[in-house]
């Protein structure tokens, strides 16, 4: 093999998956960091697939041409202290992974629209009965992160019935959706029974979610609400404000897929809220062979003399 090795250093792809990795690149060195005998020198590793990577990994490795991300969020590589400044980042932008974050957002409104968790309490004590149910047109949604993830999520919202507004740094103009930019912050929240959040990690977007934002949400006259669901980086909510939301009844409900400390630690309070749906960081899991296949593609394009697509702009943090 001619061809520079390929760095892989992402925890959560599992020894057995590696070769699925590996498989993807016939004519070139997949080094497995995180399960494999570490090499003595990483130069000439011009590729390297991180995620959450131990600190100094990019100091061992002088020759680095491009870091791809194992995940759409980059906020974890770009926080890395040896991240070299002239190398370009990656984002892992893939139509499985927005399918699945799509259904897991689709799934979680009509959990509160259609009111189960209440069910599954009726159900529980063996009790009949038919609540008030309100369409999904009678419901709007606000999306706050307006890029790849959020745009699909809208449109299949939009597609359920459901009333959808957007908000991001700048302005979308996307059929049937209102939108709105970072300007018209309280405007947007005035609109929304239920805020999506889809955002990426930056220094602007942390603590964005906290009693002072989910008090400016609207109420639903029969729902529950307002509901608060996010899957874009756990410190981007305040929990601690969640949580005192949730017990007060500023939030009717909510649905987390991210937090601050991840696995949440097992004395969260909330684990405990009846009207908290809580997944495992799993609404939008990279699939790994689209990784390698996606890395691939995109070494082939910058080998051949292409630009990279979906790099990261440095200034804004995502
Ligand atoms: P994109 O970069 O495509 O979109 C990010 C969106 O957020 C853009 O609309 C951007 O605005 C907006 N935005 C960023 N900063 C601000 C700000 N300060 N104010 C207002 N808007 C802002 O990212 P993706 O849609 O691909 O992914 C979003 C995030 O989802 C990821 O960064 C990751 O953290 C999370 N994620 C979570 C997963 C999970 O399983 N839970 C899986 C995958 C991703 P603009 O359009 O103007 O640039
Ligand atoms: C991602 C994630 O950023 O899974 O892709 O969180």
């Amino acid at each position: 093999m001619s061809k520079s090795p390929l760095l892989l250093s992402v925890n959560f792809i599992p020894k057995d998956e590696v070769p699925v990795i590996a498989g993807c690149f016939a004519d070139r060195e997949v080094i497995d960091w995180e399960h494999g005998k570490k090499p003595g020198t990483l130069d000439g590793v011009e590729y390297a697939i991180a995620w959450n990577s131990e600190p100094e990994l990019f100091s061992r490795m002088p020759d680095l041409k491009v870091i791809f991300s194992a995940g759409a969020g980059v906020d974890k590589i770009l926080a890395n202290p040896s991240l070299p400044a002239d190398v370009p980042v990656v984002r892992f932008v893939d139509n499985s992974l927005t399918t699945r974050m799509s259904e897991w957002v689709c799934l979680q409104c009509l959990m509160h629209l259609r009111q189960q968790r209440q069910y599954d309490a009726l159900q529980r004590g063996h009790c009949w009965k038919e609540l008030p149910q309100p369409e999904a047109k009678d419901v709007q949604v606000g999306i706050m992160g307006m890029g790849v993830l959020g745009q699909d999520a809208a449109r299949k919202l939009a597609v359920l019935g459901f009333n959808v507004v957007g908000w991001s740094r700048t302005k979308k103009t996307i059929d049937d959706i209102v939108c709105y930019d970072a300007t018209e912050t309280d405007a947007f929240l005035a609109q929304c029974q239920y805020l999506v959040g889809l955002l990426p990690l930056t220094a602007e977007t942390t603590g964005i979610f906290n009693r002072s934002l989910f008090q400016k949400l609207a109420k639903h006259p029969v729902l529950a609400s307002p509901v608060f669901i996010n899957a874009g980086r756990g410190a981007s909510q305040n929990e601690a404000d969640l949580v005192s939301c949730l017990a007060d009844g500023t939030l009717g409900g909510a649905s987390v897929d991210v937090f601050e400390t991840e696995p949440l630690p097992q004395d969260s309070p909330l684990w405990e809220f009846g009207n908290l749906i809580l997944t495992p960081h799993m609404a939008a899991t990279s699939e790994i062979i689209e990784l390698g296949r996606s890395v691939a593609r995109q070494i082939g394009r910058f080998e051949a003399g292409h630009p990279l697509e979906h790099v990261v702009d440095r200034s804004l943090g995502y």
